[in-house]
């Protein structure tokens, strides 16, 4: 009986636990769908927070780096803005420099106008004071040629009115302070024909001779005779006879080669004024 009755007890508590737990089981069902919503709508929030951190840094991040685009943006419109600037200034600059030199060119030109006027009053003045000065040198040249004796160049001239053979008439010269004359030019030639086409005398004796060294002419200034100037007539000098080593001027004024002993020949003497 103790047996069947603990059996029994035991059933007992058995069936009263499990009743115990059934029914605890029964309070508990709605608490653990609690814990279940609970715990899902947390994993839900936290979904949601990771999800809007994520979108947020990423965001973040983006902005971030379309900022530093827009700063780096910025910064090169700035620089850009600024070489403008630098730019503008310069060429303002470069502007005004410009102008300054345009306005020195102008001075300038203007200066070199007027110097170029005062340049050519000066030249003109310079001239004529040239001019006269070639006048007054030959005036005082002139005057330094004494009476009876002609001024041309840088010489005066004796025309003799007496007659000489050549020796003769070159010691006339030389006691004169002279010696017979040399022509060196067309114009010397011409000047002295103008003194004999208005002289009674017609020839002269001159100062050229081969006298050394037959057919080598020699002036007496030493004038060398190959290089300078000539004037003999037709077919002279002819040495006619094989006689003939002194030179005189003829009517024509042109030269002839003559019999030095010759003593009917008048004389041109020639004194330099510049020696
Ligand atoms: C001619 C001619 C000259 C020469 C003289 C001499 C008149 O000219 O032959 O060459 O010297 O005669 O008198
Ligand atoms: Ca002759």
């Amino acid at each position: 009986m103790d047996n069947d009755c603990s059996i029994c007890n035991e059933r007992a508590n058995r069936d009263m636990l499990f009743a115990d737990s059934e029914r605890s089981y029964k309070t508990k069902r709605p608490l653990c769908l609690l814990y279940v919503l609970l715990v899902l709508s947390y994993i839900l929030i936290l979904a949601l927070f990771i999800t809007v951190l994520y979108k947020t840094t990423s965001d973040s991040s983006q902005s971030q780096s379309s900022s530093a685009q827009l700063r780096d943006l910025t910064d090169k419109v700035l620089a850009e803005a600024n070489s403008t600037r630098n730019a503008e200034v310069k060429l303002k600059e470069n502007k005004f420099n410009i102008d300054v030199l345009k306005n020195e060119v102008q001075l300038i030109g203007s200066k070199s106008e007027k110097s170029n006027m005062d340049f050519e009053k000066l030249a003109i003045q310079v001239a004529d004071i040239r001019a006269q000065l070639r006048d007054l040198e030959i005036s005082s040249k002139n005057i330094s040629c004494k009476v009876d004796w002609e001024f041309y160049r840088d010489s005066c001239y004796f025309f003799s009115t007496s007659k000489h053979d050549w020796s003769d008439a070159r010691s006339m010269c030389k006691d004169k302070g002279a010696d017979l004359v040399v022509i060196n030019s067309r114009s010397e030639q011409k000047f002295i024909n103008s003194i004999i086409a208005d002289s009674s005398e017609k020839r002269f004796w001159i100062g050229l001779h081969d006298r050394s060294t037959e057919d080598d002419w020699e002036w007496v200034d030493g004038t060398v005779y190959q290089s300078s100037y000539k004037n003999w007539g037709p077919g002279e000098p002819n040495d006619a006879e094989y006689n003939e080593d002194c030179a005189h001027v003829q009517e024509i004024g042109s030269w002839n080669d003559m019999n030095c002993d010759y003593s009917q020949f008048n004389a041109i003497c020639e004194q330099k004024l510049s020696a």
